[in-house]
């Protein structure tokens, strides 16, 4: 298991990394904030000028900050399962910091917001190619195009069985149950991987 250890015979609480990507302003803060059980670790910038010519800041207009090297968050699932989130920067030239967030982790979130959808292309591509499985959770912005979740599947060419969440990042509860059906995702897949292993 990658970044996580289980020994339910001493007791032990599995520790598994999950990363919460997606495109600028979606909400990866927001939702890393609201559901950490611990004061969440925030590496947040003051948006300049100049980035806010570059960046679509269409829909979050009000966004003055940015993060500009990680998020982390801690939640407890059950008491045999705590989960890290590794929240991921969301502007293009921070690119290069996905893979050390990545590393090592069983799963991700990618968060999407309908107003701004192709954003979140490069967030599927990205976890596809390094293989760690992930779900897509459209945060619902006040405002945003409602979609159902087979349209946001259609629009984003995903495989039937990669879940699609609505969700409000804001929400401490909604941003768990995220995380529930992705962990439920993770071990479907990993039950799945065994079932059709060659013995
Ligand atoms: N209305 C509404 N606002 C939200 C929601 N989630 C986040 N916001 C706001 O949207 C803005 C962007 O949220 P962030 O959490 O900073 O987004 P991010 O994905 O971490 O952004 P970057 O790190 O810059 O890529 C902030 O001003 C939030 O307060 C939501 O569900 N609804
Ligand atoms: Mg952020």
């Amino acid at each position: 298991m990658a970044f996580g250890s289980r020994d339910t015979d001493s007791g032990i609480t599995a520790s598994v990394k999950i990363v919460i990507a997606g495109g600028f302003g979606v909400g990866k803060t927001t939702m890393v904030s609201s559901v950490s059980e611990i004061p969440p670790l925030r590496t947040e910038e003051v948006l300049s000028e100049l980035s806010t010519s570059v960046d679509d800041l269409s829909g979050v207009e009000t966004k003055s900050t940015t993060t500009v090297a990680l998020d982390f968050g801690r939640i407890t699932i059950n008491p045999e399962l705590v989960l890290y989130l590794f929240g991921t920067p969301g502007q293009d030239r921070f690119w290069f910091l996905w893979d050390e967030l990545s590393r090592g982790a069983l799963g991700a979130v990618i968060l999407a917001d309908t107003r701004r959808l192709d954003g979140s292309f490069a967030a599927v591509d990205y976890f596809e190619r390094k293989g760690v499985p992930f779900m897509v959770a459209v945060n619902c912005f006040d405002g945003a195009p409602s979609y159902t979740v087979d349209e946001v599947r259609d629009a984003l060419d995903l495989d039937a069985g990669i879940p699609v969440n609505l969700c409000d990042a804001r929400n401490r509860a909604s941003a768990k149950e995220v995380l529930v059906t992705l962990m439920t995702h993770l071990i479907a897949t990993a039950e799945n991987a065994r079932v059709t292993a060659p013995h």
